[in-house]
């Protein structure tokens, strides 16, 4: 008999959802519901790695649990839960910490990203990335479908799993990174030299899955592009045009060479690209609009994927606990 792939990840709730997070990650998590045991995150407690305010944060928690049944997470058909509701996530990463080295941390690109820019910087920005080691090693993930940016912090990862299990005995299962071949890194339509992000302040860079149609197209049209107007695909010398050709691409189930084909002008190039994206999103909109009048079912909903979650990291941290020295209580 086949053994079914345990599937983990995890999205921050830091902001209003991009299209970036949705053809990047979201997508792809929909899809592997049916063909693996997945357990879905809203990881609130990396966002308090960032200065926040408290009352935002909880209505963004919770949003982003509509949004995320919106895209067609099923509770029914996985475990879709808010880290901070599984006291066993932050116990974990305390072993994470101890396990991971100093130096490894230091080196890790979206640690550097967000401290240069930041006034204030804080501890758990640095340890954020073995907060996410506990998330993906708590359930015995196989693979962790993740967008290209996190592709760093599952290595990471794996790297901490294998020196705790050759350190104290077999505990955790070796995760993967899952990234997908188009979408993987959608870049930001005023800066295409930076990934579109939910928490960067660039309104007119980034498209964000609640916008709506007029939104949308005024973005792409003023989306930069470069000054010779021929349509093909070459990231390093059109970088503004070939992510409209990436986002077109990955909103109609082709490669960015083949969204290419047909496609005369600019002009062209961002009107196909704005409509495709509408078209895209719409469904998305009316289900997130549905879901958002019904506050205490999306609770409920998210209180039995936390027992659920809780059943499987609290076995998971146990053995943990037990094979680092641990004295049982
Ligand atoms: P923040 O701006 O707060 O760092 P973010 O928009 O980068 O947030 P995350 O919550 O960090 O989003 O990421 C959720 C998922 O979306 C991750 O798997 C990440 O790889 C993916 N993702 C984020 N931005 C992009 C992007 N521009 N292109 C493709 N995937 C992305
Ligand atoms: N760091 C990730 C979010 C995240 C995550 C995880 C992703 C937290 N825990 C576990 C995969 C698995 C990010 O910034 N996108």
């Amino acid at each position: 008999m086949a053994v079914v792939a345990r599937v983990f990840s995890g999205i921050k709730p830091t902001g209003s959802i991009q299209l970036g997070n949705y053809l990047g990650a979201l997508r792809n998590w929909v899809s592997m519901q049916d063909e693996a045991d997945c357990v879905y995150c809203v990881v609130d407690l990396h966002a308090l790695t960032v200065p926040h305010d408290p009352a935002e944060l909880r209505s963004a928690t919770l949003s982003l649990g509509q949004m995320l049944m919106a895209v067609g997470l099923d509770p029914d058909r996985c475990t879709l839960f808010v880290q901070g509701h599984v006291r066993e996530h932050a116990e974990g990463a305390w072993l994470m910490e101890c396990t991971a080295a100093f130096g490894e941390l230091r080196r890790m690109t979206q640690f550097k990203d967000k401290s240069e820019s930041a006034d204030f910087v804080s501890g758990g920005l640095f340890t954020y990335p073995a907060l996410q080691a506990a998330d993906i090693l708590l359930y015995d993930t196989d693979q962790v479908p993740v967008g290209e940016d996190q592709r760093q912090h599952v290595e990471l990862t794996r790297d901490i799993a294998i020196r705790f299990n050759s350190r104290f005995g077999d505990t955790f299962v070796v995760p993967e990174a899952v990234i997908p071949p188009s979408g993987a890194r959608v870049m930001d339509l005023q800066h295409p030299d930076q990934k579109m992000s939910k928490s960067e302040d660039s309104p007119q860079g980034t498209i964000l899955v609640l916008d709506d149609a007029g939104d949308i197209e005024r973005k792409v049209k003023r989306a930069v592009t470069d000054s010779d107007n021929e349509v093909y695909f070459d990231p390093d010398g059109k970088p503004g045009v070939s992510n409209l050709l990436s986002i077109l691409g990955a909103s109609t189930g082709r490669s960015p060479v083949e969204a290419a084909t047909g496609i005369e002008s600019y002009g062209d190039l961002k009107t196909t690209t704005a409509d495709a994206v509408v078209e895209m999103l719409r469904p998305i909109q009316a289900r997130y609009r549905e879901l958002a009048a019904d506050p205490a079912e999306t609770g409920r909903l998210l209180a039995l994927g936390a027992d659920k979650a809780r059943q499987v990291a609290s076995a998971t941290l146990d053995r943990a606990r037990e094979n680092v020295g641990l004295l049982a209580p």
